[in-house]
């Protein structure tokens, strides 16, 4: 019997086991910010936002950042204009990844956003905050935008408990999709942070903007880094179960300068520290790899890609992943190799399997590659180059048939409600894969017994 025939005859064999079906991906997020008012209507910004679709974002935070008195809201010198805003919205849908508009309003002082106290905080609400998110909000509706967030980091606001639940009704009367408000992490001068908020149950998603900080020194280890996440992950747990919060969480801000204490700091400071991508990389990969086992978890919007394409890079030591380690570990989770993808296109297809069948190698005897269909083992993603046993087998269509077809970071997120659906197609499943190299197998041989 040739070894092609025992291919096909292994395959029916294992056909009969079932494939898991993975659970619906929740966010691979990512946040971008224009800093200037026209900033995000540029071919560099366009530029930014393929490259964000290329390593395997499928949903970007688009934030927008305003000035606000007693009074009034401002655009700012690094504001982003409502219409540069819309344009990149309409850039990102066009790219087939989803939305999350984010407006961040800072103070006229230069205090920090999370010690803002009005003068008169009805008044504020009312006639300078409402108008400005409403204006927001009808771009965001008009827009077709999946998550809008009411608010960033206001510590000492949070308390207006009827203010914010007015608000967020005012908001759901004219925007359908989902609402979060980005909370601090932690209390600003033992006032606010997500734990004390009371308002969470009017909104759709939790958002903690998360730089919680990892370590109390330079070039932690990633065990250490990974031993805090899982320490943070426990604390969120046990405050949802707690307080009764069944809200799934996002990080509607999450981030790490590429320092040696970029872990210690994680909001960023001493700007003029030595780069190390090392720290930031792995602070990514713990993150990663401990939320993606929370239940709750829908997934992290790190702070943040620049709109200038060329940012980042190693000598840089500021918060974008861009030309770093850190973009290679979101990579990993974000755009997996899935088992069988013998041509590293990312897909699992015909075309892997016309490349290994005349490659030739299964149950040959003969030394193969991952390209050749050695495929158990680890996952290329994990383990550059692929770590296998060297030879294409029964055990390689078993890990095939194992494995679903994005087996990493988001496979283990629960599908997230009311999302609309947007025009990017599902790659053909693995299952689909197999029938047609049967019937591929089943040509191949039919014509040689000719
Ligand atoms: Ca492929
Ligand atoms: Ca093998």
């Amino acid at each position: 019997m040739s070894s092609l025939v025992q291919f096909l005859f292994a395959l029916l064999l294992l056909l009969t086991i079932p494939v898991s079906t993975p659970a619906a991906p929740g966010y691979k997020g990512m946040s971008i910010t224009s800093w200037t008012n026209s900033g995000y209507r540029t071919p560099n910004a366009e530029q930014s936002i393929v490259n964000l679709q290329q390593i395997g974002t499928d949903t970007v935070a688009v934030n927008l950042f305003r000035v606000t008195t007693d009074s009034r809201i401002s655009l700012g010198n690094y504001g982003a204009s409502l219409s540069a805003v819309r344009h990149i919205i309409k850039y990102i849908h066009s790219q087939g990844m989803k939305v999350v508009l984010k407006p961040n309003v800072d103070i006229s002082t230069g205090v920090w956003r999370a010690q803002w106290q009005p003068r008169d905080v009805d008044y504020w609400f009312q006639n300078v905050y409402q108008p400005f998110i409403m204006d927001i909000a009808a771009l965001a509706a008009e827009e077709n935008v999946a998550i809008l967030s009411v608010g960033t980091e206001f510590n000492r606001l949070e308390k207006y408990d009827r203010s914010w639940r007015n608000l967020i009704s005012t908001v759901r009367s004219i925007f359908p999709g989902q609402l979060t408000y980005a909370a601090n992490h932690s209390p600003a001068a033992g006032l606010g942070g997500y734990q004390t908020l009371r308002w969470w149950d009017a909104l759709d998603l939790v958002g903690i903007d998360a730089y919680f900080p990892l370590t109390n020194r330079n070039n932690p280890s990633l065990f250490e880094l990974e031993k805090s996440w899982q320490t943070i992950a426990a604390n969120i747990t046990a405050w949802r179960r707690r307080g009764g919060i069944n809200l799934p969480v996002i990080f509607t801000e999450v981030g790490y300068p590429s320092r040696s204490n970029g872990a210690r700091y994680p909001w960023g400071q001493d700007a003029n520290a030595e780069p190390n991508q090392d720290v930031q990389a792995n602070s990514y990969a713990a993150l990663l790899k401990v939320m993606s086992q929370q239940d709750w978890f829908q997934g992290a919007f790190w702070w943040m890609w620049e709109v200038d394409p060329l940012a980042g890079g190693p000598k840089d030591n500021n918060f974008t992943p861009q030309g770093k380690a850190s973009q290679k570990i979101l990579e990993k989770y974000y755009r997996p190799i899935p088992i069988g993808d013998a041509n590293l296109d990312y897909q699992f297809d015909q075309f892997d399997l016309i490349q290994v069948l005349r490659a030739g190698k299964y149950l040959s005897g003969l030394a193969a590659t991952w390209g050749e269909g050695d495929w158990n083992g680890l996952n290329p993603t994990a383990a550059l180059p692929h770590v296998g046993d060297g030879m294409f087998d029964q055990l390689d269509i078993i890990a095939l048939l194992q494995s679903s077809p994005s087996d990493s970071f988001n496979a283990v997120r629960r599908p997230i409600p009311n999302l609309p659906a947007r025009g990017v197609p599902e790659p053909p499943g693995p299952l689909l894969a197999v029938i047609a190299l049967v019937v591929l197998v089943y040509l191949i041989t039919r014509n040689k017994h000719r």
